[in-house]
């Protein structure tokens, strides 16, 4: 089965270390000399949410390990694992008190080795989530660290002073706002000086200024994991570990609030170009080991670059977000305030991260959801009927797969899963940032900022997408658990939406989503290699564009070069839509022209003049 990469691709795997820059030859790509990680499918699993083995309620490993075939049938590659440390969960894990330990609801360190080998057995991959920026309150090293000032772990997280004000009061050290809704200092009365936190104040920041605290880090995660032979890591928040060290003020940009959004106070700090290579030079580029790390905040693609550049040698891929965040109010103040956005724009940012990468030795991902934002089937798509919802997933599901860059997909978004229903109340949400939003919008005592706040959340809550599983829609808890009290409520509409009643469904969002995976590693050299071209920018409704990449062409015993082209043709939108003039567009004749793949129905595929139904897509090729 490790075949199937190969198929594309017979790179040897590693970070961008050891790989060639430049792999074109005559303007033709040469995909053999790929890196595995650009072509291959990622699958990010949240542990607690995928299968339950012994009936606690919690996923854990060996449910996971119980369903590795279904995702070697999906085309899954690597699978990328949400932490499973122990941890006091104040944050579902990214709150690790333990890195060498397992939470063991999730099951033991000799799972995640039995983990592994099953899948490397199965020709996949497997990455841990490494969670460095930060550590929990419950952490050794933070124990020590608070017990004296004098502890020689003291400086291994960052500690300050209070200020005080004219009166007498005490200030925290900066007027910071984190994530969670919350400052991002916290008092700490054993040694009588605060703490910072970007997110909860149970996750204190490791202090990476620290040589000795960066060497554990590298010694304690990761070398650790990749002893074991784990494939690499997705890096939480990585353009974090370098703050700017003055520890100034932020502008006040919010004055309803006490502390003020200063993310260009904490975030792409003057040394994180330096940890982060050194990072890879120390622990994972002698492993090989692959890497994807979250980039958030950033000012556009020339900020992006250097994190991905091949030569940097840093990361091999990172997750930039400013299409995941459309439709939130920000970051830090009124995330949750829903703010509507045209096509045009969600348009104009994957453009954005498609084509930054063109001419240079950089690479990008694809990605639309995870486990910190809603389902995109709610927030891209449309869910008013069954049968916009299928098609819109299935729709969702072409642009995912004919994008270029490494494709990651999120559990249950093969299945088109779907946000919560909008009558569950707020007791149904689990999540700290969730419960901390609205929680402040009920203390404001502002009814109409609590009702904006709930509809917030309704669409782009972190908690969507942690519901359970849906496994089975005749199976108690869809599958997931047999027990009587899973972690978090089962979907009301798994009946509806499952694996058991998808598979085999030839016109199901799954098999839909098995057969443009097949398509994109068959044809890897435009989907996942070619250039992007963006077509009608500013169509609210139409969503269509070119992919390209040159191929050698023989003729009269010389070779030249042709261009290998893919059309996306589709309509977001409940109105029929005119089609696009398909063969002026691939610059071919009629018998050159054929449709690939289409998300209508069998019985009616699109024919090359033919009308868009709603949420309609298709893909034209002229090969
Ligand atoms: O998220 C980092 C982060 O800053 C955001 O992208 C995240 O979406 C959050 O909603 C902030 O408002 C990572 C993890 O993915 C997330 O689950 C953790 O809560 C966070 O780090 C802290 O470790």
């Amino acid at each position: 089965m490790s075949q199937r990469i190969a198929d594309t691709v017979t790179g040897s795997s590693g970070t961008c270390n050891g790989y060639p820059h430049t792999t074109q030859q005559n303007g033709v790509r040469l995909i053999g000399k790929e890196p595995w990680w650009k072509s291959a499918v990622f699958y990010q699993v949240y542990p607690a949410s995928f299968k339950d083995s012994n009936g606690d309620g919690w996923g854990d490993i060996p449910g996971l390990i119980s369903e590795l075939d279904y995702l070697v049938n999906l085309g899954v590659d690597c699978v990328w694992l949400s932490p499973v440390f122990d941890s006091p969960q104040k944050d579902m894990g990214y709150d690790v008190s333990d890195y060498q330990a397992i939470y063991p609801p999730y099951g033991t360190v000799e799972d995640v080795e039995t983990l592994t080998r099953q899948c490397h057995e199965r020709g996949m991959k497997l990455i841990l989530d490494l969670v460095v920026n930060h550590t929990s309150v419950e952490h050794a090293w933070f124990k020590e660290s608070r017990s004296s000032k004098d502890n020689p772990k003291r400086d291994w997280y960052i500690w300050k002073p209070a200020r005080y004000d004219s009166q007498g009061q005490r200030l925290a050290p900066t007027n910071w706002r984190g994530y969670f809704a919350c400052p991002t200092w916290t008092w700490d009365e054993t040694t009588q000086e605060y703490y910072l936190h970007l997110y909860a104040s149970d996750q204190p920041d490791l202090n990476w200024e620290n040589d000795e605290c960066r060497e554990a880090i590298y010694q304690d995660t990761m070398r650790f994991w990749l002893d074991k032979g784990v494939d690499g890591f997705r890096i939480d928040t990585v353009n974090k570990y370098s703050k700017r060290t003055e520890y100034a003020d932020a502008p006040v940009t919010d004055p309803r609030w006490e502390s003020q959004p200063a993310p260009e106070m904490w975030c792409n700090g003057p040394r994180i170009h330096e940890f982060i290579h050194e990072m890879n030079r120390k622990a994972l580029a002698p492993y090989g080991a692959v890497s994807v790390g979250e980039l958030s905040n950033m000012a556009g693609p020339s900020d992006v670059l250097p994190y991905v550049s091949a030569a940097a040698q840093e990361l091999d891929m990172v997750f930039e977000f400013s299409m995941i965040r459309l439709g939130t109010g920000g970051g830090f103040g009124p995330k949750y305030i829903y703010q509507p956005y045209a096509l045009s724009r969600l348009k104009s940012h994957v453009a954005q991260f498609q084509t930054f990468i063109e001419g240079t030795d950089g690479w990008t991902t694809v990605f639309c959801e995870n486990h910190d934002n809603g389902r995109a089937v709610n927030r891209f798509g449309n869910v008013s009927t069954p049968e916009l919802w299928a098609t819109s997933a299935k729709t969702l599901a072409l642009w995912q797969a004919t994008l270029t860059g490494t494709l990651f997909l999120y559990q249950g978004q093969e299945i088109g899963m779907v946000n919560m229903p909008r009558d569950w109340g707020i007791d149904e949400y689990k999540d700290v940032e969730s419960q901390n939003f609205h929680g402040d919008a009920v203390r404001s005592g502002d009814k109409q900022r609590l009702a904006d706040t709930m509809h917030g959340l309704q669409i782009l809550g972190r908690d969507h997408a942690r519901l359970p599983f849906q496994w089975d829609g005749q199976a108690k808890n869809a599958g997931f658990t047999t027990s009587d009290h899973p972690w978090m409520r089962v979907h009301d509409e798994f009946p509806k939406i499952n694996v058991r009643k998808q598979s085999g469904d030839p016109e199901s969002v799954l098999e839909f989503w098995k057969k443009a995976l097949r398509l994109r590693k068959q044809h890897a050299d435009v989907f996942v290699f070619g250039a992007f071209r963006h077509l009608e920018e500013q169509d609210e409704k139409r969503y269509v564009y070119m992919k390209e990449c040159n191929v050698p062409v023989a003729e009269h015993g010389a070779t030249s070069t042709g261009k290998k082209r893919a059309l996306v043709v589709m309509n977001w939108s409940e109105q029929v839509q005119k089609q696009v003039d398909v063969l002026h567009l691939l610059d071919c004749g009629e018998e050159q022209a054929r449709l690939l793949v289409t998300t209508a129905a069998a019985e009616r595929p699109g024919r090359l003049g033919e009308d868009l139904q709603a949420w309609e897509g298709r893909v034209y090729v002229n090969f």
